[in-house]
């Protein structure tokens, strides 16, 4: 019996199926958020595979990778009674109302989205597709489908959830009340997770090198590798200052997350020790947690009945919701309705 219940404010997210494995970054920036706001809120999460396919992705591994993400959403704590869970693409409403409101949004307004900036930067700009710069606009319709009242996400996302509450109420200013105007759910101390060796750049999987980003289904000793390895400053003492020690404050983030500590305590505790002994403790603290992540993610991908089936009561659910939104889009904008 699902203890969902229609009162609670709901909330929205989705993550891409375009990597073998999630990063800390994605976990603590937004995964851990998710798997917290199930129990306070009426939580709809998607693996979003439309997005996926605005860079080049080859079939067979764009399935595995989308298998792979809902196995890690559940080894990550998401319990298909407690929240929504569904992968995008089998929503057939988001690509129509994207289409909606990428007639709703100016050309020069899409090309200010700083990521697309990023992105297409990092491919070239001559070979992004257009997909790929209205994909902002595709995310627009994502959490408007749902009448979303927060979206939980890292900082990256801030520019986008503006760009959804723009849409929202030039829509309803012009065909009347019709989407709720979401909120951007940033939480300030994990809002930006740091690759270990620039500290100054977010930790994402596109990085230049890989060895500052930590994958959570890599084998973890490579991970404990990384993190023994990461960059951090010429001083010696422990505090959490992110202007004059990036990588310092970035390890204490990341120990504080995932042990439950708070960062004042580890400085008191790490008082007088070196940066060796914090990053030794920090991968025994990471190992120590990836471990049992690992093992159930295997245990969910090794049982692809349960996970289809999961994702088919999702996308049930989904669906109910996404196409009421939908009908009323178009029958608002004067769309002719279809008689059956
Ligand atoms: N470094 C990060 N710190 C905090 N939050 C982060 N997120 C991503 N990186 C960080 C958050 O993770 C969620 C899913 O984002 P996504 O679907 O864009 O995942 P990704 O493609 O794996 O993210 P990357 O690594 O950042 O990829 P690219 O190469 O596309 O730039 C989002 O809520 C995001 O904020």
């Amino acid at each position: 019996m699902s203890v969902m219940a229609f009162d609670r404010p709901r909330v929205l997210s989705g993550i891409q199926p375009t990597a073998g494995s999630f990063h800390l970054g994605n976990y603590l920036g937004a995964v851990r958020q998710w798997v917290a706001l199930q129990e306070s809120h009426d939580a709809f999460y998607m693996v979003v595979d439309l997005h996926a396919i605005t860079v080049p992705q080859d079939p067979a591994e764009l399935r595995d990778n989308t298998r792979l993400a809902v196995a890690q959403l559940l080894a990550a704590g998401l319990d298909p009674d407690r929240c929504t869970l569904f992968v995008q693409s089998h929503v057939p409403e988001h690509a129509q109302l994207g289409w909606v409101m990428n007639c709703l949004t100016g050309f020069g307004e899409a090309s200010r989205m700083t990521q697309f900036k990023d992105k297409s930067a990092k491919q070239g700009a001559d070979r992004a597709t257009v997909g790929l710069f209205t994909y902002p606009i595709l995310q627009v319709a994502d959490i408007l489908l749902y009448q979303a009242n927060a979206v939980p996400v890292g900082e990256d996302q801030r520019q986008h959830i503006e760009l959804t509450r723009d849409l929202a109420e030039r829509f309803n200013g012009r065909f009347g009340e019709t989407f709720t105007i979401p909120a951007p759910y940033i939480v300030k101390e994990t809002a930006k997770i740091y690759d270990l060796q620039d500290p100054t750049a977010k930790m994402s999987k596109s990085a230049p090198s890989p060895k500052g980003l930590v994958n959570l289904l890599d084998e973890p000793k490579v991970s404990a590798k990384k993190i023994k390895s990461a960059v951090t400053d010429t001083d010696t003492v422990i505090r959490f200052d992110e202007k004059e020690k990036p990588g310092v404050s970035n390890l204490l983030t990341i120990y504080a997350t995932l042990t439950g500590t708070a960062v004042p305590e580890l400085e008191h505790r790490y008082e007088g020790k070196g940066y060796g002994a914090l990053k030794t403790d920090l991968a025994e603290v990471f190992v120590e947690w990836v471990t049992p992540f690992r093992e159930r993610t295997q245990e969910y991908l090794g049982d692809q009945e349960t996970l289809d089936s999961i994702l088919a009561k999702g996308a049930e659910k989904a669906r109910a919701v996404a196409a009421e939104t939908l009908a009323k889009t178009y029958e608002r904008m004067g769309l002719l309705p279809a008689k059956h």
